[in-house]
């Protein structure tokens, strides 16, 4: 079969946990049912020129309503876990109420993950802030991070001992950088001061939410998931070498260091001339409590060249292999991250892959979905895992991006990372060939 490990990989052994994820914004829909209240994507998506062909998640992959259907999937695929993410604006009104009929429906997907033997991994902010949140400043307000604590006080209370593993953020180099600095994604913001501020933050909220968490659902796990990518020179020189590292500060380590080393990287606030946040006493203490696990969500990797003192531009190398969102795919860059985290970090909790995948055009027939570049993506970044494993790295679990085509952001729905195929006329889902591959390996897995 064309998605599994090497047959000799750690991977296979039981407890190593297999999965595939989604998030909210990305597949629910139902935008204005149940009390839901308006997010900062959906004002993003509904402001011209925001979104690829004005798309929006309105509707998205109708999951809202179709989650049943889609749980089965995940039953027939025979993964050990499913990780989504809860939409803070359903679950809250406006004073910070909890909002029953929104919390049901998470309730209700829980119940069906446990009735079908599957364990919940549940981030609490993947990206869809309250749009009245945003208006009182959104992640550059301080007391938005006193907002998330409060929200994910809520949730562990209302789910405590349904979730196997809570997250606190996903990616909060996204929500930061993307958000706020390049302004690609909701808010729109351009600003690299904003940037750091709404990163520190983030943070900030993150490492405030952690004891509410452990008190609440004391036998789940407490982690955070951060996007990463290794740098590499373009040319050996020192110049290169050079810039390769600072695209790490920027990439990797700005979320890191402040979590596994209680502070930020100093050179950061000298690339692109960003300034420092206001950090008050006692918040990097906060923001590096331990955590139970480390998800890293690993796509491609960069190629940097120098521009000058602390500075770096991308190249893009030709006749190299690329998805359909022009990241180049290169799996070696897994073991190579994910071995050189390990040396840095002292302090480096076991890791889950949270999200590994690719997107590329796979045709809009029903029927059969012939994806085998997403199968041989997978199946070599599985073999770059197991290679760092067999070298001492940490890994516990592998989530594949994403369980269903969806809302692929500023790219709306032409950008398909799905191991299922929706179509978004008839919302129909058709299982993709790296679908069934995956699931031939975990039932061969279960049955050895
Ligand atoms: C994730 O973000 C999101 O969590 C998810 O919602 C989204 O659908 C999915 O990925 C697919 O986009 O030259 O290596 O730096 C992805 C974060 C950050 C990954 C920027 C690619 C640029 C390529 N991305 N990064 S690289």
């Amino acid at each position: 079969d064309l998605v599994s490990p090497p047959a000799d990989s750690a991977m296979r052994r039981r407890e190593f946990i297999f999965g595939a994820g989604t998030s909210s914004y990305q597949i629910e829909g139902a935008v204005h049912e149940d009390g839901r209240l308006e997010s900062i994507w959906d004002r993003f998506c509904a402001t011209p020129g925001k979104v690829l062909r004005g798309e929006t998640g309105a509707t998205a992959c109708d999951h809202y309503h179709r989650w049943q259907d889609d749980l089965d999937i995940l039953e027939r695929l025979g993964l050990d876990a499913y990780r989504f993410s809860i939409a803070w604006p359903r679950v809250m009104d406006e004073a910070g109420r909890p909002n029953a009929r929104g919390i049901d429906f998470y309730k209700r997907l829980l119940d069906g993950l446990a009735e079908r033997g599957i364990r919940a991994f549940v981030t609490l902010y993947h990206w869809d802030l309250p749009q009245h949140l945003e208006d009182r400043g959104g992640w550059l307000n301080r007391e938005t991070a006193q907002r998330f604590t409060d929200y994910a006080d809520l949730m562990s209370r209302e789910l405590a001992g349904r979730v196997a593993a809570w997250t606190t953020h996903n990616e909060p180099w996204c929500a930061a950088y993307l958000g706020y600095g390049d302004g690609h994604h909701a808010p729109g913001h351009k600003s690299t001061r904003s940037a750091a501020q709404a990163m520190h933050h983030l943070l900030l909220g993150h490492g405030l939410a952690l004891p509410a968490l452990r008190a609440n659902d004391p036998k789940a796990r407490q982690g955070i998931v951060a996007n990463v990518a290794p740098g590499y020179a373009d040319t050996d020189t020192a110049a290169d070498r050079n810039a390769a590292r600072l695209f790490e500060t920027f990439q990797n380590r700005w979320v890191l260091d402040p979590l596994l080393k209680g502070e930020y990287p100093a050179e950061l606030w000298r690339l692109r001339d960003d300034s420092e946040p206001v950090v008050a006493p006692g918040d990097m203490d906060i923001i590096q409590r331990p955590v139970d696990y480390l998800g890293l969500n690993f796509y491609s990797r960069a190629v940097l060249r120098s521009a000058g003192p602390d500075r770096f531009d991308w190249v893009r190398r030709p006749d190299v292999e690329r998805t359909t969102m022009d990241w180049e795919v290169y799996p070696q860059g897994m073991q190579d991250l994910l071995e050189a985290l390990d040396r840095e970090y002292v302090r480096l909790p076991p890791l889950y892959i949270t999200e590994n995948g690719m997107s590329s055009d796979d045709g809009g027939d029903a029927g059969e979905v012939d994806d085998r570049q997403r199968q041989a993506y997978i199946k070599r970044h599985f073999a770059a895992c197991s290679r760092a494993m067999a070298n001492g790295v940490d890994v516990r679990g592998y989530f594949i991006w994403s369980l269903l085509d969806n809302f692929e952001w500023a790219f709306g729905y032409e950008r398909r990372f799905g191991l299922v195929h929706v179509d978004f006329d008839t919302q129909q889902r058709t299982l993709k060939r790296s679908a069934l591959a995956y699931a031939d390996f975990l039932r061969e897995r279960a049955a050895g």
